[in-house]
């Protein structure tokens, strides 16, 4: 029930293409020109993008959750209010990228009816639980510092909706990743319990951080094609080494030891090498196993069934007024 299954939309029937539409496509794609809601594009396209769109949608509002544990526990006024406003921001991300997947011609209702029954996926990260403030801290500084790493690109991906919402949205991520960030800083500058407490955090959310990248490059079902139509700009291992090598000399900078012992400099390559990642564990999250991938969802469903009242009378008032503009034209005629 809680499996995070293949979305409808990608078991729908495969469609044959014609050929030539096939080709100036992908001329289209080579020549970097954006594709619109109106253009002609494959079906795979279109399915890949609803996929694509909606998982990330669903990830930004489940990613609320676990943050959303923290807001009555913040440690100051200011903490609580930026934790809220990046809360906030999330659910903001969600509608934008909601609205891009609409217009290829799917309703969100219809994708989040299949986030509430178990079927769509999104990203495993946000089934772990965050079981101190500084996991708040580690939440920004590497899940949003991840997300960054893998958005940025995104917002030169083929599909233009796509890629203007993200534009949008990746300006807010890098409020995101800062507000985590001097998190961590101001614990690993205190007190030797709230340094503990930030080490702990990083050994906890270092590697399921890594794993938000997907699997790796040879177990990657979408990125050859994804590549090919411009919709991913980087493969799933490039974007981990690019992470990884970004984020190793800011946990230098805390103080802060991540917990790979295989870990090393590789100076003919200027790359952090790291040790292997358990894909089991990722497998088991993604099938719905994960420490909160239950709590997760019946939160999502409690909150969908308490919110039915405002969305009625949203669509009641929407109705009187229009009802009322009609009765005033008839009656000007
Ligand atoms: N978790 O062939 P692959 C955020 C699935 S929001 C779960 O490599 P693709 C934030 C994948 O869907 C973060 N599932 O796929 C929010 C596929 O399954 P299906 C979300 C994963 O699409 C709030 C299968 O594994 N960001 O940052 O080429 C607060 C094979 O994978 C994961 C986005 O969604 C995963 N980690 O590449 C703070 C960005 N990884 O669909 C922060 C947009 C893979 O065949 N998405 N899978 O059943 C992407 O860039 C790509 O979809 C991915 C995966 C790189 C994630």
């Amino acid at each position: 029930m809680y499996t995070q299954a293949l979305n409808e939309a990608v078991e729908r029937p495969r469609v044959v293409e014609d050929p030539e539409k096939l080709a100036a496509f992908q001329a289209r794609i080579d020549a970097e020109e954006k594709i619109e809601p109106n253009d002609w594009m494959p079906e795979a396209y279109r399915r890949t993008l609803i996929r694509q769109i909606s998982q990330h949608a669903h990830s930004e509002v489940v990613g609320m959750l676990p943050e959303g544990n923290w807001l009555t526990r913040a440690p100051s006024l200011k903490r609580k209010a930026a934790l809220l406003a990046k809360i906030q921001d999330e659910g903001g991300h969600g509608l934008y990228l909601y609205a891009a997947a609409e217009t290829l011609g799917v309703s969100r209702e219809e994708l989040y009816e299949q986030l509430l029954a178990g079927k769509a996926k999104y990203s495993s990260i946000f089934n772990y639980p965050t079981l101190t403030w500084a996991d708040i801290g580690c939440i920004g500084w590497l899940v949003d510092g991840a997300a960054i790493m893998n958005q940025i690109p995104l917002c030169r991906t083929s599909y233009g909706p796509y890629a203007r919402a993200m534009i949008r949205i990746c300006k807010e991520e890098s409020f995101h990743q800062r507000q985590g960030y001097e998190i961590m800083l101001t614990l690993c500058r205190g007190t030797p319990e709230q340094k503990a407490m930030a080490q702990d955090a990083l050994n906890r959310w270092w590697w399921p951080a890594l794993m938000m990248f997907g699997p790796p490059d040879s177990e990657s079902v979408h990125t050859e094609q994804s590549m090919r139509w411009k919709i991913k700009r980087f493969t799933n291992d490039e974007l981990r080494q690019k992470f990884v090598d970004a984020t190793v000399p800011q946990a230098h900078y805390l103080g802060l030891t991540i917990p790979d012992p295989e870990l090393r400099y590789d100076e003919a390559t200027g790359h952090w090498r790291y040790g292997k990642i358990d894909w089991e564990e990722f497998k088991r999250v993604i099938a719905g196993f994960g420490p909160c991938n239950r709590e997760r969802l019946e939160a999502k469903r409690k909150a969908h069934e308490e919110g039915r009242w405002v969305r009625e009378a949203a669509l009641a008032y929407a109705a009187k007024q229009r009802a009322r503009a009609m009765a005033q034209k008839i009656a000007a005629e």
